[in-house]
């Protein structure tokens, strides 16, 4: 048996400062598909999210309500372990950065970065948002009806104090050669030229560490002061491999990390100050950053406490079901890009492609085959072109998709997949089996064997997209359970004629939007 090759991916990791909102959601659940289509693919997969759980925001947020900044991060960090159990989320470790795992890292990459003559000590003088977490330059900034503003739209305050400065500005020459030796190192197009724009501008120097507040990992040797949160909180990457502790040890060779999935409102931390660490520190770069896009209220609103328009993903779980809010986040949103998410685009998606589309196309062929053909898997008989072709169809999905998935493009891999449903539509209308059954009832067989083989196949595919509804169509089709992953894809995993099936029960039922009382 080879080798399976190794293949590490990331979600941000959330500020437990407050619940869990829907683009935390979105971003776990289209990681977790992108995770779970490499391990259908055969990879050694290794999925990593957590909390970032120091921090200024931290500890102002704590304060406010009372509490410790312990206390905080204990009872957010809850809720999204509970939303990635809620989100059937695959993930294989989830990281706090209050673990002393973790801090051990910090220090450590502290420490090679020292040792690299990259950090030295001085004062900054500058704007800081806590919102972001991070330092704007004057220019940045907007003065605003007597408050300054970041480029996010975040307030920002005047800070002085005694800092660590990292040698930033030595780094932009370096950087732009590696986006240029690496094309692929951001995503999508927009943010790498966002980047390249800003590492041209000129980098200066940033400051790594506070001495105002002490919520966070002290700096080595100079307890004072604790590590700026992004230097802390990128380095949770590293720190779950364990690659700093043993190079050699066993999650070591998921570093360098072959994705970063991330907003795009933190590109910049990940895309330039990140791969600078890593320079400094003599450690390999991840392969790949790629930012999505923000979820917004429908109409393309921000969604905000005071416009009520937050979807919560706990009550839309609870309405809709787990996987039409995959679906649909996974779907209609093209990732890279923003996309709005209402209860009424919501229903319509789902009623169209799921309800009517492939859950429609496999309760109508395996119930005529249950009812037909003796609940049997139907052994086709000479294939025709229109046959062939609808075969041809399905079995060229899976370099489609691979394709769209490597470059992070989930909703054209699922746009491709749900292509093939209404192909399927089309040529079971074509064919008419209903017809058939009493015309030709061997050219029937034939049709609902080709049909059923397709809901298998579409089965298998939308497994990283949907998963327990993916394998509620695969029993179905009782695809034995060793042959559900994309080795099975293709002719190799053809359904045997014979095989017994139940009738089915629906997997995608109608969505009805509930009548307002009257
Ligand atoms: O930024 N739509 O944490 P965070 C889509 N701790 N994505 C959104 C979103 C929205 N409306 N709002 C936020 C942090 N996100 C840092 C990350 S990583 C070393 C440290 C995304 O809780 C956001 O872009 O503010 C980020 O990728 C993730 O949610 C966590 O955001």
């Amino acid at each position: 048996m080879p080798n399976k090759t190794p293949f590490y991916i990331t979600t941000a990791i959330s500020y437990p400062n407050g619940k869990p909102h829907i683009g935390h959601a979105y971003e776990l659940i289209a990681t977790d598909a992108m995770a779970r289509f490499q391990r259908l693919d055969g990879k050694d997969v290794f999925f990593l999210t957590g909390t970032d759980e120091h921090g200024q925001k931290m500890q102002q947020t704590a304060r406010n309500e009372g509490i410790s900044p312990e206390e905080l991060a204990e009872r957010n960090t809850e809720q999204f372990r509970e939303m990635g159990k809620l989100l059937n989320a695959s993930n294989d470790d989830f990281i706090r950065t209050t673990e002393p795992r973790h801090h051990q890292a910090s220090k450590d990459i502290w420490n090679r970065m020292s040792a690299a003559g990259d950090i030295y000590k001085d004062t900054y003088a500058g704007w800081y948002s806590v919102r972001d977490e991070a330092y704007y330059a004057e220019d940045e900034t907007q003065l605003r009806d007597g408050t300054r503003y970041g480029p996010q739209g975040t307030p920002v305050e005047w800070v002085e104090e005694s800092s660590y400065f990292f040698k930033l500005s030595e780094y932009g020459d370096k950087l732009l050669k590696h986006y240029e030796d690496h094309p692929d190192f951001i995503g999508p197009a927009e943010r790498r030229n966002e980047v390249i724009s800003f590492v041209k501008s000129g980098l200066r120097d940033l400051s790594v560490s506070r001495t105002t507040f002490d919520w966070g990992i002290k700096v080595p040797d100079d307890p004072a002061h604790v590590m700026y949160v992004w230097v802390d909180a990128l380095t949770n990457y590293l720190t779950a491999t364990g690659y700093l502790d043993d190079p050699n040890g066993p999650r070591a060779k998921y570093w360098p990390a072959d994705a970063h999935i991330i907003g795009k409102d933190i590109i910049r931390f990940h895309a330039v100050y990140w791969p600078a660490f890593l320079m400094s520190a003599g450690l390999p770069l991840p392969k790949r950053v790629y930012a999505h896009g923000f979820v917004l209220a429908k109409g393309g609103e921000k969604m905000s406490k005071s416009l009520g328009n937050v979807l919560d993903p706990f009550e839309l779980i609870g309405h809709f079901g787990l996987d039409a809010i995959r679906y649909y986040l996974l779907r209609e949103i093209s990732f890279g890009q923003d996309g709005t998410c209402s209860e009424d685009a919501i229903g319509t998606r789902i009623n169209a492609d799921l309800a009517n589309g492939i859950g429609n196309l496999a309760s109508r062929s395996l119930s005529m085959i249950v009812k037909n053909c003796d609940a049997k898997i139907p052994a086709p008989g000479e294939l025709t072109d229109a046959d062939r072709q609808m075969l041809a169809s399905v079995d060229a999905l899976l370099p489609i998709c691979r394709d769209d998935m490597e470059k992070q493009l989930v909703h054209r891999a699922l746009a491709a997949i749900i292509a093939v449903v209404s192909e399927t539509d089309r040529y079971f209308a074509a064919q008419a089996p209903w017809v058939l059954k009493k015309t030709d009832p061997a050219r029937m067989e034939t049709v609902l064997y080709v049909a059923a083989e397709v809901v298998r196949q579409i089965a298998i595919l939308l497994q990283p997209f949907m998963p327990d509804s993916s394998s509620k169509l695969l029993d179905l089709v009782a695809a034995p359970a060793g042959s559900r992953d994309f080795a099975a894809l293709g002719e190799v995993g053809r359904l045997t004629p014979g095989t017994v099936l139940e009738a089915p029960s629906p997997v995608f039922p109608r969505y009805v939007a509930p009548q307002p009382a009257a």
